[in-house]
């Protein structure tokens, strides 16, 4: 394995880069050169691609035939054209399964940071406004519906949570599950409505791209409460910053946005939002576990024995 040719076109965890430096050629950009340079000199002979967020399409892969295999650090890999990839043969893989918990672990603490506005009651308190008179009376989860788009691992796991807080659980995806015993709405419309809270956990891309719209807004209510924990492009952002300015819907919890690390000026204006910098895998423990997931699929495939979790377009063993 050690001959083999690795290709990281931006810095990954050390945990990932100093396992793959061991046990195969990693090429990797010097900082501040150009990659291009790299990919020049290296990409004919490249076999693996460990990437994040690193965008892989048809000119990428142009650039690297004698690929075998790109192994995404991430669930969710929207930036990868993975139908692309089948067809030239190129295996994807990502990393499902040791996310889930800790994303679902997120996803309700920001439903309940937005709901009971946590962020903003601590820092009423840092700034000394408890004592000239305690804080107003929030909103709440109780008695709430709560709405799930996109009922796949991530999704089971925040509805398996959401059971213990009592509220009633709802869900739209492509197709309604056999074994579970939420509501299905066969669009998503009719899902928003139903509902006040709507969770989005569905993946992202073109299929995907600005489905929660001003029309899904209005049909959320003016009690509604917006939670996005998958990905910013599911989301029409002008639709969205409109909905709070005017009260269309109530408030939002955001840990995903369309142009990530810049968030819109527009969203975080409004003071019942609670935004964060999409970090619902981001413990040590989930993160390290990713990346043991991103070595091990290269490790595993160059040992001659497959991937571990290839993504649902490059399925193995091939059809
Ligand atoms: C990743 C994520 O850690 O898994 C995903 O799809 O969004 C995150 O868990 C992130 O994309 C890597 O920076």
């Amino acid at each position: 394995m050690k001959s083999t040719d690795l290709l990281m076109l931006r810095p990954m965890m050390p945990l990932v880069t100093e396992s793959l430096e061991r046990l195969f050629t990693l090429h990797r950009p010097e900082p501040g050169t150009d990659p291009e340079r790299l990919l020049a000199e290296v990409g004919p002979r490249v076999k693996g691609l460990a990437v994040s967020g690193v965008r892989v399409d048809g000119v990428l892969l142009d650039r690297l035939p004698a690929l075998e295999i790109v192994a995404n650090f991430g669930v969710g890999y929207d930036t990868i054209d993975a139908v692309e990839a089948n067809r030239r043969g190129v295996v994807v893989t990502n990393t499902p399964d040791v996310l889930t918990d800790e994303v679902a672990d997120l996803a309700v603490g920001l439903l309940l940071a937005t709901v009971r506005q946590i962020p903003q009651v601590d820092r009423y308190l840092r700034a000394g406004k408890w004592l000239e008179k305690p804080y107003p009376l929030t909103g709440t989860l109780r008695g709430r519906r709560v709405g799930i788009l996109g009922l796949g691992r991530i999704g089971r796991a925040i509805a398996h949570r959401l059971e213990a807080f009592g509220v009633a659980i709802a869900y739209h995806g492509r197709r309604p599950q056999a074994d579970v015993a939420y509501a299905y709405h066969p669009s998503l419309i009719d899902l928003a409505r139903a509902v006040d809270v709507l969770m989005v956990v569905a993946p992202g891309g073109p299929e995907t791209k600005g489905i929660v719209n001003r029309e899904v807004l209005e049909a959320l209510g003016p009690e509604g409460i917006l939670i996005n924990v998958a990905r910013g492009s599911l989301v029409d952002e002008e639709a969205l910053i409109a909905a709070l300015q005017d009260g269309t819907i109530q408030s939002a919890g955001l840990d995903v946005f369309a142009d990530e690390p810049r968030v819109p000026a527009g969203l975080i204006a409004q003071e019942h939002t609670v935004l964060l910098p999409h970090v619902g895998s981001a413990s040590v423990h989930t993160r390290s576990a990713m990346g043991q997931l991103v070595v091990d699929n290269l490790v595993s495939w160059f040992s001659g024995k497959g991937p571990l979790t290839p993504v649902a377009e490059t399925p193995w063993p091939r059809p």
